[in-house]
């Protein structure tokens, strides 16, 4: 990261580093809190931030609770697609969904709050996952003029990648920040995500 060259109009857009998913979280990543220091150290050295939050109303409908007989980690069909559910997890207002007590707030210029439609899951800072409904990411960032996109936060294999591939295919040069991230990795869902993420097009660093 060292060698890292960072421009005025590049972003650091920072995943969902929020309680649920770090250790004692409804969906925790393994490892999860130790990407903090590293992306408060980053952020220091980017002119814009911007991070994520999942941000889930109760009874949503990625949630394994809401569909009888169903388990989390199962797989569901959506009007949109295949639909993973997971546990109950960032439910709005809840301290699981707040951000990690250390990551340092004060740098971002803008919050996305995402997956807040009942009937929709949304991974991506940029659509959600009918691949249809945008966020407004992308519009701030052409408004803005910032064209190029470092991604880091939780988890690698769904909201990193969606995030990164999303980002590709907006127009905007986008690298994923590989020590700043952690995966959930079930069913190897870390390999096929770092396979598509390069297939897409993003640097992996
Ligand atoms: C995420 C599963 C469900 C993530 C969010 O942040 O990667 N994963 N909601
Ligand atoms: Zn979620």
């Amino acid at each position: 990261m060292e060698a890292m060259d960072i421009q005025p109009s590049d972003v650091l857009l920072v995943i969902d580093v929020q309680n649920d998913f770090c250790p004692g979280g409804a969906l925790a990543v393994p490892d999860g809190d130790a990407v903090v220091p590293t992306i408060n150290a980053l952020m220091q050295r980017f002119q814009h931030v911007i991070l994520t939050q999942d941000w889930h109303p109760n009874g949503h409908s990625s949630f394994a609770s809401s569909h009888p007989g169903a388990e989390p980690f199962d797989a569901i069909d959506m009007p949109y697609g295949t639909q993973t559910l997971w546990p109950d997890h960032c439910v709005q207002g809840t301290p699981g969904a707040a951000f990690h007590p250390e990551l340092a707030l004060d740098r971002a210029e803008l919050i996305i709050r995402k997956g807040f439609r009942p009937a929709i899951d949304s991974y991506s800072a940029f659509f959600e996952n009918d691949q249809q409904t945008p966020t407004g990411l992308t519009g701030y960032l052409r408004e803005r003029g910032l064209n190029r996109v470092f991604c880091c936060g939780l988890a690698t294999d769904f909201c990193v990648r969606f995030s990164a591939e999303d980002a590709v295919r907006q127009g905007f040069a986008t690298r994923v920040l590989t020590e700043a991230c952690r995966a959930i990795d079930r069913d190897a869902s870390l390999a096929q995500a770092q396979q598509a993420m390069l297939a897409a097009g993003v640097v992996l660093c």
